[in-house]
């Protein structure tokens, strides 16, 4: 098949799936057109069956703000022409599906069919927006395939948007051959060199992450047991993380690492992934720790109950409840042979329900189905 993928390509979860997917789906012998203002990050070069089409906004004094939006559709449409797409994905329904149903009617009386697949704050924060409700609900009822990465974010878009259509529920997924456990993949004395315990945070460092909680978790866990933080990301709230820190005297103990391309690597030096999120829709940084065997301590919100099962892979619990979880990750990491019974319980649930062999056909499917129907209609 010959899709359009259409992503934020920076450091969102989102942007990471869309990419990965394009990756596998590219490496199973499709061919992925990326479609979008920047090339994704987790691509490093376009191959054979990888291309990357730019979409420049055109500025004009008389714009206040530039209609990518527009300019994306215009875009969609000339790389479906000139590539002969089979069909468009878009990731993250603001403003991607409004742009793919442009695109879509442009191309009539021929047919280009497109998916949504919601990620979260696109339905749960910035779709909710009274303004942006109207639109998204329409570009998410007018897709031709619409899933969702967790059963919560399904009954969401169904209940709250009151969507009408069938959501479909397609997990997200991590490549288990990369993310796995490896001695030497990461050297833990660069970051602890007399054998403290590592905990990690990976993330985007967005006000919904609560990247302080992880600060107040470390520090009630680093009163107990020598230990390290490490702050893998970037993001508006890093100078608030940092400050606090500095104000808490933790400045030789956290390390805050920016954005990441090895992120697989790094998360092998980790004892711990800590993830206090106010909301995840999955919570993508927790399955790719637990695929390489590392136990997470989350929120127990939104779909991160359907990923970690609490007392199994990790911990749940309340969100802002900093002492319980960082009573969690003293217990994995005090608790002899916990640590290692939750690593592998960890990865052997990434294995056993989110590897991308697992859910790349899901969306194969998926594709095919919509294809044939618009063959058939
Ligand atoms: O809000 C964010 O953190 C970014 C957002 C995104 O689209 O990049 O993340 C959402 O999508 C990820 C990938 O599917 C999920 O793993 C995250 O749980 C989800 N974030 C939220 O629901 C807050």
């Amino acid at each position: 098949m010959k899709i359009g993928i259409t992503c934020y390509p920076t450091y969102g979860g989102s942007g990471v799936v869309a990419t990965e997917l394009g990756l596998e789906l590219a490496s199973r012998g499709h061919d992925v057109h990326f479609i979008s203002y920047a090339m994704p990050v987790r691509i490093t070069e376009a191959t054979e069956r990888i291309r990357f089409h730019e979409v420049e906004v055109v500025n004009y004094p008389l714009f206040d703000h530039p209609p990518y939006t527009l300019s994306l559709a215009s875009k969609m449409y000339e790389v479906a022409t000139s590539e002969r797409l089979d069909l468009l994905h878009v990731h993250y329904a603001i403003p991607h599906s409004v742009s793919a149903y442009l695109a879509r009617a442009m191309f009539e009386p021929r047919r280009l069919p497109f998916v949504t697949t919601l990620h979260g704050t696109d339905i749960t924060l910035v779709g909710s927006d009274r303004s942006y409700l109207p639109i998204t609900r329409f570009s998410i009822e007018q897709s031709d395939g619409v899933t969702a990465i967790s059963e919560y974010l399904q009954r969401v878009t169904v209940q709250e948007f009151g969507i009408q259509r069938p959501v479909e529920v397609i997990p997200n997924f991590v490549n288990c051959d990369v993310f796995m456990p490896a001695d030497g993949a990461c050297r833990r004395s660069q970051f602890a060199p007399d054998g403290e315990k590592v905990l990690a945070h990976l993330s985007n460092f967005r006000p919904v992450k609560r990247v302080w909680d992880v600060v107040e978790i470390f520090e009630r866990v680093r009163r107990e047991l020598p230990c390290k933080l490490l702050m893998i990301g970037d993001g508006p709230d890093r100078a608030r993380a940092e400050w606090l820190v500095r104000e808490k005297g933790l400045t030789n103990d956290a390390i805050f690492l920016g954005k990441q391309s090895q992120v697989h690597r790094l998360l092998n030096c980790a004892d711990v992934m800590l993830l206090p999120s106010e909301l995840e829709s999955f919570g993508l940084a927790a399955l790719e720790a637990m695929a390489c065997g590392v136990p997470a301590v989350c929120s127990n919100v939104g779909g991160l109950p359907e990923v970690i099962r609490d007392g199994i892979e990790g911990y749940l619990a309340e969100v802002g409840d900093v002492d319980t979880m960082a009573g969690r990750c003293l217990r994995i990491l005090t608790e002899p042979g916990r640590l290692k019974e939750m690593g592998k319980a960890a990865r052997r649930r990434a294995g056993d329900k989110f590897c991308s062999t697992k859910i790349i056909p899901m969306y194969e499917d998926l594709y095919r189905r919509v294809i044939e129907r618009e063959r058939t209609e």
